[in-house]
């Protein structure tokens, strides 16, 4: 069904009720305070084609033109059964110990090539890793098949830019179902591309790392995902192709994409809110646990440019921060940028929704933040989106100044940016992969 879109920046489908459209009146003034932090006001229309024209796209509607791909339902039903195939397998008994243990090594490589790469490191900027790490996490993304780093990324920060609105490629205002998987069987609404058009992505078009992996997506996907993962049990232990196949590949493959779209459905729509209540994502701590440490939702939206993505870095619900931690004792990663204590706080009492105080996973030591001072504080609605993270333009100056800088290199360049974060943003900004060994 095409997009019906009117001069009103609120569209009004002819099947809408009155009491439809008033709502998407009330969310139109919603979306004002989304404005507030966002550089440009209107948003361009594009057409069919994708070619941007003048008039506005609806950033809130309720009517969603939904344009079934059916390429991907039926690859998607193909991944599903099969990894239904390999799961069978695997509670039956018929995988070789070897094959599972491989099976569990591409789990988790994949997994942290999602966490510890794209998310953390390409999207957010959270910390710097020097090539050798910036290698393994794109070789280890590649296997997760998630799309090119630099797609995958280009959705993630426009998710972070204009969450729950019609430009974030999976807006869980559209429900469980879309924003776990419907966005990825359907075209995307023209203001994905739109708003996602002037989203900064000059950082990962210096990378050639990056580029190198959009390049050869497809070649890389059928070698590091399909390939190699089936073929070695066979070759090196015996193991027959079918089990190779369908467990190693299609059931791994399958249940790590589950995973990771779980934050974007479950942690976008049910769990606390300590740290910002005006905005959907949740602190999801099962979500947390399979999506090794994503499912503080909550406080990565409110800090995205925080490496650990949660306020505290227990490993068992935060993998992946043990993976960045054990990267930057090696000298791989450094520069982990992390928000302080008492700003955490600050946040909590102003925008939080009480919860901090009752959840021991949020916090180690006993809360300075009452219930009372919620009550007296006055809430400032930020809207639903933010800046992206470390290298975004938007983000405010003084989140920059009281951000705290772990391992940092010991080179003298860095000696002279000690405490001075500003220049360590203007830094990424412009790309430190003029460095040879940095990005
Ligand atoms: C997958 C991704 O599963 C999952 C991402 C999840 C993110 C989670 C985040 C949560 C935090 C991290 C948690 C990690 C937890 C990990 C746990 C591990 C244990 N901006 O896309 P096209 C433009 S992928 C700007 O074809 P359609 C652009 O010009 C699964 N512009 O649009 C583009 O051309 P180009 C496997 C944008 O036709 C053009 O539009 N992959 C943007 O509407 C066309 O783009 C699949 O299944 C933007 N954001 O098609 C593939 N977007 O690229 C599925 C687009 O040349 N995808 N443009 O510049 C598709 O088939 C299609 O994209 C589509 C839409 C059908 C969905
Ligand atoms: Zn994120
Ligand atoms: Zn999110």
């Amino acid at each position: 069904m095409p997009p019906t879109h009117t001069n009103c920046p609120i569209s009004v489908n002819p099947a809408q009720t009155q009491q439809q459209h008033q709502q998407n009146h009330d969310d139109e003034s919603d979306y004002k305070l989304i404005q507030r932090n966002q550089p440009s006001k209107s948003t361009q229309q594009i057409d069919e084609n994708n070619d941007a024209t003048t008039s506005q796209i609806p950033l809130i509607d309720r009517v969603f033109p939904v344009q079934i791909v059916w390429r991907n339902v039926a690859l998607f039903t193909y991944l599903h059964l099969s990894a239904l195939v390999g799961g069978y397998l695997l509670i039956t008994g018929q995988v070789m110990f070897n094959t599972f243990l491989w099976g569990a090594l591409f789990y988790f490589m994949s997994g942290l090539g999602i966490t510890a790469g794209c998310h953390r490191y390409w999207s957010h900027k959270s910390y710097k890793a020097k090539t050798p790490l910036r290698l393994l996490l794109a070789l280890f993304q590649t296997i997760a098949v998630q799309n090119s780093i630099h797609e995958w990324s280009r959705d993630h920060r426009v998710h972070h830019k204009y969450s729950e609105t019609n430009a974030d490629p999976h807006n869980a205002k559209r429900g469980f179902f879309f924003a776990h998987m419907g966005w990825l069987l359907s075209r995307k609404h023209p203001a994905v591309k739109a708003k996602g058009a002037g989203v900064d992505m000059s950082d990962l078009e210096a990378d050639k790392i990056v580029m190198f992996q959009k390049k050869y997506y497809l070649q890389l996907v059928l070698l590091f995902c399909f390939i190699i993962p089936s073929a070695v049990p066979v070759l090196v232990w015996g193991e027959s192709f079918f089990v190779a196949w369908f467990f190693v590949t299609q059931f791994r493959f399958c249940v790590i994409l589950h995973w990771t779209w779980l934050v974007n459905s479950a942690a976008h729509l049910w769990g606390d809110r300590p740290y910002d209540k005006n905005i959907n994502p949740s602190e999801n701590k099962m979500v947390a646990v399979l999506a090794m440490g994503e499912g503080w939702h909550n406080y990565h939206h409110t800090f995205p440019w925080d490496y650990k993505t949660a306020e505290l870095g227990f490993y068992q619900y935060n993998l992946t921060t043990a993976f960045i931690d054990m990267m930057a004792k090696i000298g791989w990663a450094y520069d982990l940028k992390t928000v302080p204590k008492n700003i955490v706080k600050a946040r909590v009492a102003r925008t939080g929704d009480g919860s901090w105080a009752n959840d021991h996973y949020h916090h180690h030591e006993t809360s300075e933040v009452t219930e009372e001072s919620h009550v007296n504080e006055e809430v400032v609605d930020h809207g639903h989106g933010g800046p992206w993270g470390w290298g975004d333009k938007d983000i405010p100056e003084e989140d920059v100044k009281v951000t705290e800088i772990l391992n940092k290199l010991p080179s003298e360049e860095q000696l002279n940016m000690n405490n001075n974060n500003t220049q360590n943003l203007i830094e990424d900004t412009s790309s430190s992969l003029h460095s040879p060994i940095t990005s």
